[in-house]
């Protein structure tokens, strides 16, 4: 396996210092290097991959330098319009170091979510002609293939991309996290849970939101068919929420959300606003941050989540820190005129052994069902 410090100490030689993107738990270790202080390299964390893209074109104007663009394949997708017209062979031709996790590897288990991308990313680096390497897990041979994305990039002037497989990058240690009087993402779903009818429209974001509220229906015997999970897109659950409650518009839709994911698609909150449902309850899980791949930093700390849904039009938006508190504001809020936010802070931390939602036609067929009956 490839140790962190030897594949800086190759980056190093090769003048690959600046890293900008979104984490992936593939190369979780990498991530927990960056964030530790290490002389020499600089780490901006992004809210997408699409931005990373830009941020990478800015780095390379203003220095002429190779930048390192580091994401999970299921952002490579953003990436696709500013790498064709942003960095791309028929426009300013920026060269870049592109380092894709390969979520869905084929012939390895993978979540639904992860399978088509993981299936077609080989073929989609064709398409876009950007050439790439495997990387090794031997030091020696990463630095080789490192060589040669460097000399590939000075001579072409475009990106290469290094795809990076699970188990690639020796673990760290994980630090000990420091200790927090918050309540667990786990906890503050059991407790909503006792706020949320048969009757009310639940969906959850990607990562261990979606898989923990699982647990819960499961563990509480909850059958309806009144929740759709979204294990992948990430930052999308807002906006399917948004698109079931104009149709729905005399059911409560509740969306649970992570502070990673409303980052990445923060203008959603424009639309809600705009739209105005009535019918639209916003609950943000903020641990200030990515937990789901290994609890990297997600710039969530910048934003005040209250003072930006009110400022996008939601009618109030408020804060608890506690499980009283919980307790005690989500009736007012679920009782509240829509779209409303209530930012549950959280610490982070969750069960290693979460199990994962049924097949995801099922969830679909069952909550299409259920929505049927709704007015
Ligand atoms: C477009 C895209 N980029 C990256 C990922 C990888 N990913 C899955 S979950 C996650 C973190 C989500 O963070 P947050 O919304 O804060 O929720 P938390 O895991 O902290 O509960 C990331 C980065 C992804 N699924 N999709």
């Amino acid at each position: 396996m490839l140790r962190c410090n030897e594949f800086a100490e190759i980056c190093k030689n090769f003048n690959l210092t600046f890293f900008t993107g979104v984490p992936d738990s593939t190369y979780k270790s990498w991530m927990s290097f960056l964030e530790e202080d290490h002389p020499g390299f600089t780490n901006v964390p992004t809210v997408n991959e699409c931005e990373a893209t830009a941020v990478c074109a800015g780095y390379h104007l203003a220095t002429g330098k190779f930048p390192v663009l580091y994401m999970q394949n299921s952002g490579f997708g953003k990436t696709v319009n500013p790498l064709t017209s942003l960095l791309g062979p028929d426009i300013y031709k920026i060269p870049a170091l592109l380092m894709i996790g390969w979520r869905g590897e084929p012939g390895k288990p993978e979540a639904h979510q992860h399978r088509q991308i993981g299936r077609i990313m080989t073929d989609l680096l064709d398409l876009l002609d950007v050439r790439y390497s495997i990387l090794s897990d031997d030091a020696g041979e990463a630095a080789n293939q490192i060589n040669e994305a460097v000399n590939y990039m000075k001579i072409e002037s475009q990106p290469y991309a290094l795809v990076v497989r699970k188990g690639v990058f020796e673990p760290l240690e994980a630090k000990p996290k420091p200790a927090s009087d918050l309540m667990s993402r786990e906890e503050a779903i059991f407790a909503i849970m006792e706020h949320i009818s048969d009757e009310d429209i639940l969906v959850s974001t990607t990562g261990k939101t979606s898989r923990e509220l699982n647990e819960a229906y499961q563990q509480l015997e909850r059958t309806t068919a009144n929740k759709f999970y979204n294990p992948g897109a990430m930052g999308c659950a807002p906006s399917i929420a948004l698109g079931v409650a104009l149709q729905k518009p005399h059911s409560c839709v509740f969306t649970m959300d992570g502070d990673g994911a409303l980052l990445m698609q923060m203008g959603a909150l424009a639309t809600i606003g705009i739209q105005q449902p009535s019918n639209y309850y916003h609950i943000l899980f903020d641990n200030n941050a990515h937990e789901s791949t290994g609890g990297q930093i997600n710039n969530s700390d910048a934003v005040d989540f209250r003072a930006l849904a009110k400022s996008c039009g939601y009618k109030d938006a408020t804060i608890v820190r506690s499980k009283d508190a919980l307790a005690e504001e989500f009736p007012k809020f679920a009782e509240a005129d829509g779209p409303v936010m209530l930012v549950v802070k959280i610490r982070t931390g969750s069960r290693p052994d979460l199990s994962r939602p049924e097949e995801p036609l099922e969830i679909k067929r069952k909550f299409m069902e259920h929505l049927d009956t709704l007015s």
